[in-house]
């Protein structure tokens, strides 16, 4: 069982499209495990998008993750961390296979509408950078055992 972190990007938000993303990962099998809206502060944005800094395009992708509110949620299921990269399609939109949320609902890589954890690695640092351990909700589906094998 693997979990992974997702935002749920301003741009997404401004566009009404909270609920399309949540419907098509609901609608895949995985399990929302946690979620909150809020407004990403400078630190949180720096934090989480450490990897990308001195990269021409960090200025802008911290001033666009702090521009407006963010969904951040936790996903479970098996082979969650790929099967949301997958639902998500590939960062380039113009590079996203058709049928995916960035090619149907996106064009530039600046306004790709969500993030994903890309490994079990990143997935934990950033599920404990977004949530406190007391904010993780598992349950029990009626419908689990329909889902995985
Ligand atoms: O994990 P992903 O979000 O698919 O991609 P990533 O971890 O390589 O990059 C994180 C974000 O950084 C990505 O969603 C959008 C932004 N980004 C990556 N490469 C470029 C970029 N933004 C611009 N403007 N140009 C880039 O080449």
């Amino acid at each position: 069982m693997e979990r992974t972190l997702v935002l749920i990007k301003p741009d997404a938000v401004q566009r009404g499209l909270i609920g399309e993303i949540i419907l098509r990962l609901e609608r895949r099998g995985l399990k929302l495990i946690a979620a909150k809206f809020l407004q990403v502060n400078q630190e949180l944005a720096e934090t989480h998008y450490a990897v990308h800094k001195g990269k021409p395009f960090y200025e802008g992708l911290v001033r666009y993750i702090t521009s407006s509110p963010v969904m951040a949620m936790v996903w479970e299921g098996p082979n969650a961390i790929a099967a949301v990269r997958q639902t998500m399609g590939a960062t380039r939109p113009t590079e996203a296979a058709p049928g995916t949320i960035r090619h149907d609902f996106a064009l530039e890589v600046g306004r790709n509408l969500t993030h994903a954890s890309d490994s079990p690695e990143t997935a934990a640092q950033e599920i404990a950078l977004w949530f406190k351990p007391e904010e993780l909700y598992p349950w029990d589906r009626a419908t689990d055992a329909w889902i995985m094998g």
